[in-house]
């Protein structure tokens, strides 16, 4: 079946939200979080109806539905970004806790101080801010690849720290603000010729793009639900096994262990080792219906669509005297268009534009250093996804003009 926006929009209902009388809601906000199709709130509904109980930890009907539910939605999710097996897909809050995982587990158990760990100046601050704290509390050292004017990381100084023996190196697959698409396969082979490990930072990457962990050969992969068209309140850190099995736990409680004594515990196999407490159940229910509903369009499809989009919002945006986009040309990104606009402040543009029911978001994107970088402190985004529409982007194109109107 080819690809038919008009028909993917019937899929969300949001997407008919009046949010001022009369004025339909234009959605520019993906790159914060996707909209929910149908099948995923009914899915979620549908669990609380019928399903509903705890997991692993009873024999009724309930219990084991509920159960297999929960891993049906795992072996989904593994399938979706092709890891060898679904005990690689460890359930997490969304992308920040799969990187501060890897942080508080293979990190503190394997760094000390003076290590080099590898960053990028255009991280969002959850791939900052975790290592950030292990760098105050084991003296471990970071490094960043420089982004370019063109918003592109400099992979001649990549090459060059790559010299000094980094010890791993986490970067993230496109970036929340500029849109880029940085090499990951490419990167990843790098560090692993100089004898470092990757952390894929995949929160833009795997609901936009067709991602396949064994293609690229990375070491953990970290992304979010709720931009994927999924619920909120969970995410997955995809690892390598070897690796996975020899870290220790994260947090501690129930789920995660073999044996308790009163001195001592031992830890369970993964993935459980790492999913402490009752887990976000409903939410791993909805996961899977999103993945479930991402496939049955194809992410090819998917990512064609939002590079038309990204192709015709780029052309109609640089028409406007006054307005400066950051990042690539459209064939380096995805569907991201940053932009600062005649001197007016971002959050001013983005109130106005919210007047028309257009919704962006404005501020830093918690990305501060890159904002920092190009000497700016913020930026007004429009994000695009499987559901966007060029008649949108004339929308967004008009509420700029009449932004315009208004600071006169
Ligand atoms: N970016 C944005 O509006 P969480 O919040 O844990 O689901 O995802 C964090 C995260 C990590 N990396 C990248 C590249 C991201 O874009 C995000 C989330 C949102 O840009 C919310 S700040």
């Amino acid at each position: 079946m080819s690809f038919n926006v008009q028909q993917i929009r019937k899929d969300f209902p949001i997407l008919d939200r009046e949010v001022h009388p009369g004025v339909k809601v234009i959605y520019l906000d993906s790159t914060a979080t996707s909209q929910k199709p149908e099948s995923v709130i009914e899915a979620m509904n549908t669990f609380y109806r019928r399903s509903n109980a705890n997991i692993h930890r009873g024999v009724h009907v309930l219990a084991e539905e509920s159960t297999a539910m929960y891993e049906q939605a795992r072996v989904k999710i593994a399938k979706f970004i092709n890891a060898p097996s679904a005990h690689q897909i460890i359930y997490t809050r969304n992308t920040t806790e799969s990187i501060n995982l890897v942080a508080y587990t293979w990190a503190r158990a394997n760094l000390k101080s003076g290590d080099l760990i590898i960053l990028t100046e255009m991280e969002h601050h959850s791939n900052l801010v975790p290592w950030h704290m292990l760098a105050a509390e084991r003296g471990v050292r970071l490094e960043f690849i420089p982004v370019m004017d063109d918003g592109l990381l400099d992979l001649d100084v990549y090459r060059s720290l790559l010299f000094q023996g980094p010890k791993l190196v986490s970067f993230t697959h496109m970036s929340n603000v500029l849109g880029t698409i940085n090499p990951a396969a490419e990167m990843i082979q790098m560090a692993h010729e100089a004898g470092a490990l990757t952390v894929l930072d995949a929160a833009q990457s795997v609901p936009h793009l067709k991602v396949d962990v064994q293609k690229l050969d990375v070491d953990f992969m970290a992304f979010s639900a709720h931009k994927m068209c999924g619920p909120t309140g969970i995410g997955a850190l995809y690892g390598k096994t070897t690796l996975l099995e020899a870290m220790p736990p994260f947090l501690g409680g129930g789920d995660m262990i073999k044996e308790v004594k009163l001195r001592s515990f031992k830890p369970t196999t993964i993935p459980s080792k790492f999913e402490a407490g009752t887990p976000a159940i409903a939410e791993s229910v909805g996961f899977g219906a999103a993945v479930d509903y991402l496939s049955s369009i194809g992410m090819e499809e998917v990512s064609a669509h939002e590079h038309e989009m990204i192709e015709y919002a780029l052309e109609r945006l640089e028409e406007i005297p006054g307005l400066k986009i950051f990042g690539p040309t459209a064939d380096k990104k995805g569907g991201v268009a940053s932009f600062t606009f005649d001197g007016i402040h971002p959050h001013d543009v983005a109130q106005i534009l919210d007047r028309h029911g257009i919704a962006v978001r404005a501020g830093h994107h918690c990305a501060q250093p890159l904002h920092e970088k190009f000497g700016i402190t913020a930026t007004t985004r429009a994000s695009f996804y499987l559901y966007s529409t060029k008649d949108e982007v004339d929308k967004l194109v008009e509420g700029i003009y009449k932004v315009k109107k208004v600071f006169g």
